[in-house]
């Protein structure tokens, strides 16, 4: 990748149009994991839009204990501190609103187009380019503090073989790279927007936006749910706190809240 992809603030900063997010912005070269920093500065009092950028993450984490690969001068490998008072109950749908985020980003800067595989899912051509990660803290019933991480497959040349359903906008551009300061900029402008309608309780665009870019809804799927057995259905709908509606050849319909589908075709 030529020399003008830097991911610093001096980078990012004339790109940026938000009120909130990114404000304020840290730019690392390197470091274990942007969630864990993040983390560590919430606890520290860091205030809500802080924005925390790396290079690359020699720890990157997925859900569940799960690694995250996180090559230097390839990605995006950031993380958002949020404060939104939520009712606890409504956490995935900071997720929800970072997948359309991310999907509408990557549509407006690359000009692929991308999809959501539920819950955290951005794919392009049945391929995982993009993954998130929300940890949140509550107080009560309420989300104190939330840190959303968001990783993005920019310029990445080549995935090793036991990440092949892994993909990158370098790959499916066809080798055409995209530059990261602003396509980082334009995800956190989407992501401030999405998040203003959530704290105003005016979510139904986003939700309608999501379910309009799933790739997920109306599918086969096998649904492997946190703590219990796999399970074959159809993905009905997603409900509006973005638990997954998938209906059993018995007619018996389950709500997914946690863990992972992968999409059958239809047999
Ligand atoms: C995710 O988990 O997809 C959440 C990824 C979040 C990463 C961001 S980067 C910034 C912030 N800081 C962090 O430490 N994390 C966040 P999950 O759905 O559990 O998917 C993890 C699985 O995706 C792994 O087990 C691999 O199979 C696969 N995987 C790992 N690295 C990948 C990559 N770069 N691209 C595509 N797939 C990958």
């Amino acid at each position: 990748m030529s020399l003008d992809d830097a991911l610093t603030e001096a980078a990012i900063g004339p790109h940026l149009s938000t009120c909130l997010l990114g404000r304020p912005l840290i730019c690392l070269p390197a470091t274990q994991s942007t969630n864990a920093v993040v983390r560590e500065q919430a606890h520290s009092g860091a205030p809500e839009g802080l924005v925390v950028i790396a290079d690359a993450q020699t720890g990157g984490r997925g859900r569940l204990g799960r690694s995250w690969l996180s090559p230097p001068g390839v990605g995006i490998w950031m993380s958002i501190l949020l404060r939104p008072g939520l009712p606890a109950a409504d956490a995935q749908r900071l997720t929800l609103a970072a997948a359309v985020a991310v999907a509408d980003a990557i549509a407006a800067v690359s000009g692929l187009q991308a999809g959501i595989k539920w819950p955290n899912d951005v794919m392009i051509a049945g391929r995982k380019c993009s993954g998130i990660l929300t940890e949140v803290e509550t107080g009560g019933d309420r989300v104190t503090a939330a840190v959303v991480g968001i990783g993005i497959n920019v310029n990445t040349p080549s995935f090793a073989p036991d990440l092949t359903a892994a993909t990158s906008l370098l790959i499916e551009r066809g080798g055409r790279p995209v530059a990261r300061a602003p396509l980082a900029a334009a995800v956190l402008l989407r992501f401030e927007q999405a998040y203003r309608q959530l704290l105003a309780g005016e979510f139904r665009p986003v939700l309608d936006r999501w379910r309009a870019l799933s790739v997920t809804l109306g599918r086969r799927v096998q649904v492997m749910p946190v703590g219990d057995q796999p399970y074959a259905g159809w993905a009905e709908a997603a409900d509006d706190d973005g638990a997954l509606r998938v209906r059993l050849d018995s007619g018996e319909v389950r709500r997914v809240l946690a863990g992972d589908v992968s999409i059958r075709s239809a047999e």
